[in-house]
């Protein structure tokens, strides 16, 4: 029965206006044709100069082509034979990286949790040549290397007019890079700012090699950076619509959705992200003054904090992640970090969203609305310092075994419950703490937390030392995950499907125009 329920919960209460609003603002994709930069040929592991490229190519030989820089694109090429007439098909292996250590990186053996068709590869036969190649997928890369399995002992095969289509809903040159003597702060920026652009596809999408999809929680920091950056508001208008339009039975708003080939929600539900609509909705409207989408919108943000009280115990604390309460379970993001205890963070992402139900409320003139809210705000935040603040250590801690968390400290002061002087302190604090952040994503907040307890100096020079550190590994784009500590960590069991250009790692690009 229960298992009934919840599947009911799951199903879609489609919003047909909301939809066909959202369709009404897909975006014009720029097209932009692109030839490598350099060219490397291999043979094993060794490079080596097979000749010339005239002589073709044979079993064993290993091309390379960088293009410049990690961009999403359809890869293009022709190919021919040279020598006695072909008589076999040619057997290529293709694979698009976006860093070169994907280029050495077997993935034969990848045996991780999610699919290993993300992983961007190929097996080519090609039964006649000469021929015209146009790959049908997408993909998001730098590096195009082509393994020739086999040609024949009788030919080989001759490469040409190897290029590739950029794709994008805006182009890099929109938006203008800060202006700076610091050289690794402009590094920063320019892959922050071709991050995002890679990921402005039909919607915000989290990774041009995967999800490819929109998630709520990336949404809203691509949102932010894009109002300072490139302002193509009527994508984030459309993202906005889209999930508006796809919530379940309840009215919970999905942690994704998908464009294609109709829109669907996913039936992945997150409470923080189903949250992070309100603050999405009410900075588009802060950076639009769209009214008529705050007011139509408003209705389903505010639903969210109904939603998540009834995972609110009488004290006023949220019940722990994956654990039964009254209204059955609930998951949540918060960071990748595996051993985090999320109820602490989640507690607090409560709180700072029902300070943006607040926000929105006074936006529309909803008198009685706004004190309820800040009523409830003060009643959770009592409730929270009384369940979570470890007067000892001062700090706060999460779960059964009063885990201290960076997360737990940075949500904290992102919700308000410790601010100034003493959130700088704690922060300090959180230097120390166990349990570490592990994706940019979570960084972002840090940051942001920085800036809340009045160190601007000390966001930027965090954006030095982490961001600046994919930089120093190489990056051109900000990867989904980065632990310096650990630079093949994978929450999917295996780098080989980690994404090197995701969208929540954008926001230097933001935080640096604040
Ligand atoms: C990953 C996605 C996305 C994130 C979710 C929670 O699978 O790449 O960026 O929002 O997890």
């Amino acid at each position: 029965m229960a298992v009934d329920c919840m599947l009911d919960d799951m199903l879609m209460k489609a919003n047909p206006y909301f939809i066909e609003k959202a369709q009404s603002f897909i975006p014009k994709i720029h097209r932009i044709c692109e030839y490598p930069e350099t060219f490397l040929k291999y043979r094993g592991d060794a490079c080596r100069d097979t000749g010339d490229d005239a002589d073709g190519y044979g079993k064993g030989d290993v091309l390379i082509w960088d293009f410049g820089h990690n961009h999403a694109a359809y890869f293009e090429f022709v190919c021919h034979s040279v020598g006695s007439p072909m008589d076999a098909p040619a057997f290529l292996h293709l694979k698009f990286c976006e860093t070169e250590k994907e280029l050495w990186e077997d993935c034969t053996e990848y045996q991780g949790w999610i699919s290993k068709g993300w992983i961007q590869e190929e097996w080519l036969h090609i039964d006649e040549l000469p021929r015209r190649m146009k790959m049908e997928r997408r993909y998001a890369f730098r590096y195009v290397k082509i393994t020739v399995l086999d040609t024949s002992q009788k030919f080989r095969i001759v490469f040409d007019q190897v290029k590739r289509i950029r794709v994008s809903s805006v182009q890099n040159e929109e938006a203008v890079c800060i202006s700076t003597d610091d050289k690794l702060l402009r590094s920063i920026d320019e892959a922050a700012l071709r991050t995002l652009a890679n990921c402005m596809q039909t919607v915000f999408e989290d990774g041009p090699k995967r999800d490819r999809r929109l998630w709520l929680g990336d949404l809203r920091l691509q949102a932010l950076t894009n109002y300072k950056t490139f302002r193509h508001n009527d994508l984030v208008k459309r993202c906005l619509y889209l999930f508006a339009g796809m919530p379940n039975k309840k009215g919970m708003i999905p942690a994704c959705v998908f464009e294609r080939p109709v829109p669907l929600m996913d039936d992945t539900f997150l409470l923080d992200y189903s949250l992070f609509f309100l603050p999405v909705l009410t900075e588009y409207y802060e950076n639009t003054k769209d009214i008529e989408t705050l007011r139509e919108l408003a209705p389903s943000a505010l639903r969210q904090i109904e939603l998540a009280m009834e995972y609110v115990d009488e004290r006023g604390v949220v019940f722990a992640e994956g654990v039964q309460s009254p209204a059955g379970l609930y998951y949540c993001f918060i960071d990748w970090n595996e051993s985090l205890d999320k109820q602490c963070a989640m507690q607090a992402i409560i709180l700072y969203s029902l300070r943006y139900a607040g926000r929105l409320c006074r936006l529309l003139g909803y008198e009685e609305r706004i004190s309820y809210f800040d009523e409830l705000y003060d009643r959770m935040k009592t409730a929270a310092i009384a369940a979570f603040w470890d007067e000892t250590n001062q700090v706060f801690i999460s779960g059964p075994q009063r885990q201290i968390s960076a997360a737990s400290q940075v949500w904290m002061i992102l919700a308000g419950v410790v601010r100034g002087k003493e959130a700088a302190a704690l922060l300090e604090r959180t230097k120390e703490s166990p349990v570490t952040m592990v994706t940019p994503y979570m960084h972002h907040f840090y940051s942001m937390a920085l800036i809340e307890a009045g160190d601007m100096a000390g966001a930027i020079s965090h954006i030095k030392d982490y961001w600046g550190g994919m930089i120093r590994a190489g990056a051109d784009t900000f990867w989904e995950l980065y632990n310096p500590a650990d630079e093949n960590e994978s929450p999917y069991g295996s780098a080989c499907v980690n994404s090197y250009c995701h969208a929540w790692s954008c926001t230097p690009a933001y935080i640096l125009r604040i």
